[in-house]
C-alpha cells in the first residue's frame, strides 16, 4: 500500500526550534527527519522524548549523521529521504559568537543553504520539494524604520547577519531562478523553556531562578538598553509550517509588534520569585538591586530560608558581553502573516517568561539537591 504521509527534512532538529517542529509535523503525520552532527556526547536533549526504536514497525522518526559544511552528505540524504517539505535551521545561531569564528559561520549559514538549494536542483526536486529558510530579524541590523516589514532594507551588524543576508538572497534566486517553492520566514526573536542557555533570556531565567535559590549570587549582562522583539518558539514553528501549505512561495516576517528593553526582561524574571529590582547608576556601572522582596510568593514556589535581602547587587554589567557592533532595536510589523495566513501568537511575552522561570526554577532545584549531595555544577556564564 502506498504511504501518502508527507516526508519532511528538518536541518537543525537538535536545536530549540528543530525540537519544536518536528513535534509539530509528527503530530500532524508527516514522516520526520532530522540532520544531527556526530559529537563526542549525546546532544540530542530537547528531541529525546521524540526518539523511536528504529526497530519498531511504523516508525515516522529518524535522524541521519550531516553537517551543513559537507555538501556530499547533504545531497545524499536528501537523494535518499525525497522530502516533500525541507526546514532548513541549521546554523551558528549566536550573534557574538560569530564575530570569533566568521568564516565558519559564512560556511555553514550562508553557503550551506546554497548547498541545500543546489542539491534540490541537482536532484531534480525542484517541482516536489519545498524549502523554508530560517531568516532572522538580524537582517534588519542598523535601524533603517520601525517597524521593521518585509520592504524594510536590510543592513546587517555582525558575521552572522552577514552570513544570513547570503542565506536570504540565494533562496530568493533559486525561487526566481528556477521556479522553486523557496521561502524565507524573517523570524524575530522567539524564546522558550528549551532556548540556548547563552541567549540572554534564557541566562536571566537561569540566573533568576538560582540566584532566588541561592545557587549564584550574581548575573552579569552586556547591553540592558538593546530591545528585543520576544515571541515564544511554539507560536513561531506553526508559522514555518504555514509558510510552506500558502499558495505561493513569499518571504514572511514573523513577529509581536511589541519590543522590550533586556532591563524589562529581567525584571519580569525576577519578579516570578518575588523579587522587585530597581536599575541604579549607568553604563558599565548599571546595576540592579533588590528594592523589595515577596516572602509569601517565595514560600509559594517552595523557596524556603532565602539569604536575599533589600539592598543587594545582583545584576552587574560586564563590558566583555558587548559586542563590537549591536543591533538597538527590533520591532517587527507581521501583518502579512496575520492578513495572508491567518497567523497569529498565543503566548504573550508574560507567558512567556512565566513558561521560561517555571522550567528553570524546577531544572535549578534538581541542581540544588545534586549541590547539596556534594556534586559539581558546573556554572558557564557565556
Ligand atoms: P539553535 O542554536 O538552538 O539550533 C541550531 C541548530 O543547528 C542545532 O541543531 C545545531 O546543532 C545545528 N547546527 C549548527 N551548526 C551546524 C552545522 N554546521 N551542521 C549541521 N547542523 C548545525 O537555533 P534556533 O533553534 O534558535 O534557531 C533555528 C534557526 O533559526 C537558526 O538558523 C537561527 O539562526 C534562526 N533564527 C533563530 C531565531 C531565534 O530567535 N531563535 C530568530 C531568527 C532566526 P547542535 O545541536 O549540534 O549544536
Ligand atoms: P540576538 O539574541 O543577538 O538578538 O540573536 P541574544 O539573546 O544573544 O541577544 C539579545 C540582546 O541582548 C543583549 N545582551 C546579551 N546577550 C547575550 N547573549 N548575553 C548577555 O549577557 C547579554 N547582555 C545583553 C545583546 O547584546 C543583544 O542586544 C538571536 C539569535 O537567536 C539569532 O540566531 C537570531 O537570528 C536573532 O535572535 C533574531
Amino acid at each position: 500500500m502506498k504511504n501518502n504521509k508527507k516526508v519532511a527534512l528538518i536541518t537543525g532538529i537538535t536545536g530549540q526550534d528543530g525540537s519544536y517542529l518536528a513535534e509539530f509535523l509528527l503530530k500532524k503525520g508527516y514522516i520526520v527527519h532530522g540532520i544531527k552532527r556526530r559529537t563526542s556526547l549525546f546532544n540530542t536533549d530537547r528531541i529525546d522524548h521524540l526518539y523511536q526504536d528504529p526497530h519498531e514497525e511504523h516508525v515516522n522518526f529518524f535522524l541521519h549523521f550531516g553537517d551543513m559544511t559537507d555538501s556530499m552528505n547533504l545531497t545524499r540524504i536528501i537523494q535518499e529521504i525525497q522530502p516533500d517539505e525541507i526546514y532548513n535551521l541549521a546554523a551558528m545561531s549566536h550573534v557574538a559568537v560569530s564575530f570569533e569564528m566568521p568564516e565558519y559561520v559564512a560556511n555553514a549559514d550562508g553557503t550551506g543553504t546554497l548547498r541545500i538549494l543546489e542539491a534540490v536542483r541537482l536532484l531534480g526536486l525542484t517541482d516536489k520539494t519545498r524549502i523554508y529558510q530560517a531568516s532572522t530579524s538580524e537582517l534588519f541590523g542598523k535601524v533603517q524604520e520601525t517597524p521593521q516589514k518585509e520592504t524594510t532594507p536590510f543592513y546587517p551588524r555582525s558575521p552572522y547577519a552577514v552570513a544570513k543576508m547570503y542565506a536570504y538572497w540565494i533562496t530568493v534566486n533559486y525561487r526566481e531562478a528556477y521556479g522553486m517553492f523557496a521561502c524565507n520566514g524573517i523570524l524575530f526573536n522567539h524564546e522558550s523553556p528549551v532556548r540556548g542557555e547563552t541567549f540572554v533570556t534564557r541566562k536571566i531565567t537561569r540566573a533568576a531562578s538560582k540566584i532566588a535559590l541561592g545557587l549564584q549570587d550574581k548575573l552579569y549582562l552586556g547591553n540592558l538598553d538593546a530591545k528585543r522583539d520576544w515571541g515564544h518558539a511554539k507560536d513561531y514553528v506553526r508559522m514555518m509550517w504555514m509558510i510552506l501549505q500558502a499558495d505561493k512561495p513569499e518571504d514572511w516576517v514573523i513577529a509581536t509588534g511589541e519590543t522590550t528593553a533586556v532591563r524589562d526582561f529581567v525584571k519580569m524574571a525576577f519578579q516570578y520569585v518575588g523579587i522587585n529590582l530597581k536599575f541604579v547608576g549607568e553604563g558599565v556601572d548599571e546595576k540592579g538591586i533588590i528594592e523589595s522582596i515577596n516572602a509569601k510568593r517565595l514560600q509559594e514556589l517552595g523557596i524556603e530560608n532565602s539569604k536575599l535581602k533589600v539592598g543587594d547587587g545582583v545584576v552587574a554589567v560586564d563590558p566583555k558581553y558587548f559586542r563590537p557592533t549591536e543591533v538597538d532595536l527590533l520591532l517587527g510589523d507581521p501583518t502579512k502573516a496575520e492578513q495572508k495566513l491567518g497567523w497569529k501568537r498565543e503566548y504573550k511575552l508574560e507567558e512567556l517568561v512565566n513558561d521560561m522561570m517555571k522550567n528553570d526554577l524546577k531544572l535549578m532545584t534538581k541542581e540544588q539537591y545534586l549541590k547539596d549531595g556534594g556534586y559539581t555544577i558546573m556554572n558557564y556564564f557565556e
